[in-house]
């Protein structure tokens, strides 16, 4: 066989390295955020049947001047995935009550970092400069601008973290840490475990709008790299992996086709039934947090969970 040609772009590679193994077909869950899929997914943390991106609001709301009061001053807030921003307003509010705040939001996404600009650019005594940019490299750079008496709050909000294997989770908290200092802090937002029915519900909402999100992936693909995905030959699907206590999200081939995709220089073959997994939304139980912060070189000093729709929101000191 011709070895496969080099190829200069990330997706395209990544693409053809997630669709082309044998077995399970992945593609990574970040590509799932281009400026339709940010829409998309502001639309689904509308829906009633999505409570997880309103219970971290109401947390945050309600208790962020007990959690920022915990913290030393002055701080400088760094958030990874800000997203549009809207729930950052009660931290940076109780903050800039007390000093000026410099907000830095990392987000892969140029047009989430634009409507997060454009949420929170009115609040006084807080200045935001966005990077576009990975996590890790966007904190690092966050760091490097970090001034001796200051101390970095890093936001980890609305369970991104759930979207990593739980090993790779614990790696990237503690490369997290490594850019921090002692005295720094993370506010990290994690999705609690709850009944598989309304898991369900909330990752196959009726109106289809997370299938919408899903199945933008493929037209993403479409889009950037020259594919022909039909669409229609696609489902949703939302499973419930209850030994792994995670969602799945997964597009589900209808029947026997083909796609090319030109940009990676790759032809793939689904068989009826066969899957691509997208996605993984883990749960956790709100026990568990201190001990995996732990691990990662943090200490949990503080829980608030939400009542009406199992969420917690903790707060860890890097030690
Ligand atoms: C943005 C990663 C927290 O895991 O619930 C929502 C993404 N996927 N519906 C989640 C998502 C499908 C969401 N996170």
């Amino acid at each position: 066989m011709m070895p496969a040609p080099a190829l200069d772009n990330e997706f395209a590679r990544e693409v053809r390295a997630g669709l082309s193994t044998a077995g399970q077909k992945t593609l990574p869950c970040r590509y799932l955020y281009d400026n339709v899929g940010s829409a998309l997914f502001e639309a689904i943390a509308c829906l009633p049947e999505y409570g997880l991106t309103r219970a971290d609001a109401r947390i945050l709301e309600a208790h962020a001047g007990e959690i920022t009061a915990l913290l030393p001053s002055p701080v400088v807030v760094a958030e990874l995935g800000s997203g549009s921003g809207r729930k950052t307003r009660w931290i940076l509010e109780a903050l800039s009550r007390r000093q000026r705040t410099s907000y830095y939001p990392v987000e892969i996404s140029r047009s989430a970092l634009v409507m997060c600009e454009r949420e929170l650019g009115d609040i006084d005594s807080v200045s935001i400069v966005g990077f576009e940019r990975e996590y890790l490299d966007g904190l690092l750079e966050v760091a490097a601008l970090r001034r001796e008496n200051q101390h970095i709050m890093v936001l980890f909000l609305g369970s991104t973290i759930g979207n990593f294997n739980r090993e790779a989770g614990i790696d990237f908290l503690s490369a997290l840490r490594s850019t921090l200092q002692p005295g720094d802090s993370l506010l990290l937002g994690t999705d609690l475990e709850k009944p598989a029915a309304q898991l369900i519900r909330a990752y196959d909402d009726e109106l289809g709008v997370t299938a919408a999100f899903n199945l933008n992936l493929l037209a993403r693909i479409n889009r950037e790299l020259d594919a022909d995905f039909d669409l229609n030959q696609f489902a949703h699907e939302a499973r419930v992996n209850r030994e792994e206590r995670r969602v799945e999200m997964h597009l589900r081939s209808r029947r026997n086709q083909r796609a090319r995709i030109a940009a990676a220089e790759a032809v793939i073959d689904f068989s009826a039934g066969e899957s691509i997994w997208t996605e993984s939304c883990h749960k956790f139980a709100a026990e568990e947090i201190p001990f995996l912060a732990a691990r990662a070189g943090f200490r949990c000093t503080q829980q608030c969970i939400d009542t009406q729709w199992p969420f917690a929101e903790n707060l860890l000191i890097a030690e």
